[in-house]
């Protein structure tokens, strides 16, 4: 691997040095569970601009790290950012999740291949850069973005069906535009990918949230080869930035996202066992990030406290290159004194 000119912080470092307890972020450990951030979301109540203003981003992104002394910090944004800057209608309607106006025709996908998106992603690159500097040194600043499979389920669907049969139907009927989708969506993030990493972060993660609803006929053309050439390209331009892939619920399949994509840490879901994945991946190399479901850290109590430990058998023996983490986004019914337990049991361990 490329050697990193800058000190490392703590995520970048397990990779060289793998040390106990492990490294610590929780996916979506910024948002509604939080009281700090309800309450700071009532000073811009609409989520796309709440994203495009940075005095607001860093302070979200920042308070969960205060409360718990996280280990990394995640830029606060949304996957659904970067179709919303290449044109396509995005709106976040308050119990009912993200709505987007379809992309289903040739003229759709015209209308956005256009050169403005990177402006209006401009207060996102601001506040990677303001992060960084708030950031104490040690703590490292996670940068992200969607895969083309997720992102691209949204823009296909529209008003979200959970299912995204739509998204798999639409792809299949119509091979020749959503390749053209896809490579569209590749070229956008890597390039987003890129300017994160040029304005501060410190490593970067994928979100593949709705790969595990792919067929394994699928699954490598939709969502491993679009992962692959990302990784590819942004690890051509900006060597020395781990990158992590997370494929949600893809199982055993786990093992094709790790050897055909050069991605050094191997985000693992939560049907997953951490032993089987420690022993398949570490012998390709491989980091490994996860994987408590977060339904346990809803509910709490000696079954969170047995999930941490089950955690910590299959992890601390091992002695591999390892950060602690959950098999999905944290759930917004969550009780933030479930958070603290939970890190501070594993600190302890
Ligand atoms: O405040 C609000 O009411 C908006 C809720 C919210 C928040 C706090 C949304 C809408 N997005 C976010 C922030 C967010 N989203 C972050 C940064 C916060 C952090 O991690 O600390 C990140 C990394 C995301 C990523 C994201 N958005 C994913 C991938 C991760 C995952 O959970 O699988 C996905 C699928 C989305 C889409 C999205 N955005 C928002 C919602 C409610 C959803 C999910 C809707 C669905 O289930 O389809």
């Amino acid at each position: 691997m490329t050697q990193i000119s800058k000190p490392l912080t703590s995520l970048p470092a397990i990779l060289q040095n793998p040390s106990w307890p492990p490294p610590v972020w929780l996916m979506r450990q910024a948002g509604r569970y939080l009281p700090e951030y309800r309450e700071l979301r009532t000073q811009e109540p609409n989520f796309i601009k709440f994203c495009l203003t940075p005095s607001l981003t860093v302070e979200a992104a920042l308070q969960p790290i205060r409360r718990y002394d996280l280990d990394a910090a995640i830029l606060f944004s949304d996957i659904l950012m970067l179709p919303y800057a290449m044109g396509c209608d995005v709106r976040f309607v308050e119990g009912k999740g993200p709505v987007l106006q379809p992309v289903r025709t040739a003229a759709d996908l015209q209308r956005l291949d256009r050169p403005e998106w990177r402006e209006t992603l401009q207060p996102v690159f601001d506040s990677i850069r303001m992060l960084r500097q708030a950031l104490p040194a040690h703590k490292s600043l996670i940068g992200f973005a969607g895969a083309p499979w997720t992102v691209a389920c949204y823009m296909i669907e529209g008003a979200g069906s959970r299912g995204f049969d739509t998204a798999k139907i639409w792809a299949w009927q119509h091979p020749e535009l959503f390749r053209h989708l896809i490579d569209l969506l590749i070229d956008r993030t890597v390039d987003y990918l890129i300017g994160q990493i040029d304005e501060g972060a410190d490593l970067i993660q994928l979100f593949d949230s709705w790969a595990g609803t792919l067929p394994d006929i699928a699954i490598k053309e939709f969502s491993i080869d679009p992962l692959a050439r990302i990784v590819a390209r942004v690890r051509q331009d900006r060597p020395g930035i781990p990158i992590i892939v997370f494929a949600a619920n893809v199982g055993a399949q786990v093992t094709r996202y790790a050897a055909l994509t050069e991605a050094e840490i191997l985000s693992i879901d939560k049907t997953t066992s951490l032993a089987w994945a420690a022993d398949q991946l570490h012998p390709m190399g491989k980091a490994l990030q996860g994987n408590l479901d977060p339904a346990l850290l809803v509910a709490g109590g000696a079954a969170l406290d047995g999930a941490v430990d089950h955690i910590v058998a299959q992890m601390k023996p091992r002695s591999i290159p390892f950060i602690f983490n959950l098999g999905q986004g944290i759930l917004p019914q969550t009780s933030p004194d479930h958070v603290a337990r939970m890190i501070a049991r594993l600190r302890s361990a």
